[in-house]
């Protein structure tokens, strides 16, 4: 199903889903090297390890993108509609549902691109979502073609491997988180009180790839808290408690109506201290990413090491908190 519809018809949009979402997921069997033994079921694995290779992959066609459309992928530009329109290709491809949600700020027209994988129990819906717009200034590598590169790699993953958890899971990319949080805002707003009722809990990615970067997990629902601190501490990587961002970031939109929410950040324009380089590394006195909107948020401004190990925790939160 391909939807592209006026902010109005937007929750005529999700109850529609709504009724594909009981559908089965593919099956493993149909998926090369998924597991086909007797009795192995694809919801006891773990989560993959998401080759960072394939994230800047993702990355490297976002920066094509805004320097073929004017150096930006900003709310309004063509360069974030032809983001858009590139994810959802993908997307599609792998057998999701994807629905993009027009929105209208400012008198300028934005989308939100929505990728439901079939299957799970849609009265508990899992996500995670990432705004994929930029400022104006720049490409917006870090901010946020990071999280949104880490989650399509992470959706592409759960199609490559079959997954069938106990959860619905949807992936979300929102527009004009850059002009103040509008289109998961407008999503949020746009769900009946039922639909929003289903959602278990919010994972928010948003700058998750920085160069002189920390691990700032937030501190809001335990269990999303706990996957993602889990996963990083269990490879030797200490975390913080996130305090630059509370609120700064779409899972504002879906903690003010009351659903659990959590993320990760590796951080933005504030200096590391000389404590946070004993435990990361890098460099003190310097901000976690010295590009933090401006035009040198390009392909070169991201830690190939922070983006992995992001990539990865992000993966292993969903595999688990869906099950
Ligand atoms: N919302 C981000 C910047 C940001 C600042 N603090 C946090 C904490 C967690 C996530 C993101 C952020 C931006 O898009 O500019
Ligand atoms: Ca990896
Ligand atoms: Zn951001
Ligand atoms: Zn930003």
């Amino acid at each position: 199903m391909k939807i592209s519809l006026p902010r109005r018809t937007a929750t005529a949009a999700v109850i529609a889903l709504a009724g594909l979402l009981a559908t089965t997921a593919p099956a493993a069997s149909a998926v090369p090297g998924a597991p086909t033994a007797p009795g192995t079921s694809a919801r006891a694995l773990a989560a993959p390890d998401i080759p960072v290779t394939n994230v800047k992959a993702h990355l490297t066609q976002l920066q094509s993108i805004a320097t073929a459309n004017g150096g930006n992928r900003a709310h309004g530009r063509p360069g974030y509609k032809a983001s858009v329109d590139h994810l959802k290709a993908k997307l599609d491809a792998a057998g999701f549902i994807t629905t993009v949600q027009q929105f209208s700020y400012l008198g300028t027209t934005g989308y939100n691109l929505i990728a439901d994988w079939p299957g799970g129990d849609p009265n508990r819906v899992l996500m995670a979502g990432a705004h994929l717009d930029s400022v104006t200034a720049g490409a917006g590598i870090n901010d946020n073609g990071s999280g949104s590169a880490g989650i399509l790699e992470t959706a592409l993953a759960v199609a490559r491997e079959g997954f069938k958890p106990a959860k619905h899971l949807r992936f979300a990319w929102w527009g004009a988180e850059e002009l103040g949080l509008i289109g998961s805002r407008d999503y949020v707003n746009s769900l009946p009180s039922t639909e929003r009722s289903k959602i278990s809990g919010y994972l928010n990615f948003d700058m998750i790839g920085a160069t002189n970067g920390g691990y700032f997990v937030y501190d809001d629902d335990p269990a999303i808290e706990s996957a993602l601190k889990g996963y990083l501490t269990g490879i030797g990587v200490a975390t913080e408690p996130d305090t630059e961002g509370d609120g700064r970031s779409d899972h504002a939109s879906f903690k003010n109506v009351g659903i659990p929410v959590g993320g990760l950040f590796t951080g933005a324009g504030r200096l590391k201290t000389a404590a946070q380089v004993q435990k990361w590394g890098g460099t003190a006195g310097r901000a976690f990413d010295p590009c933090y909107h401006r035009a040198c948020d390009t392909l070169a401004n991201i830690g190939d090491t922070t983006l992995d190990r992001s990539s990865d925790a992000i993966a292993h939160a969903i595999w688990t908190l869906s099950n």
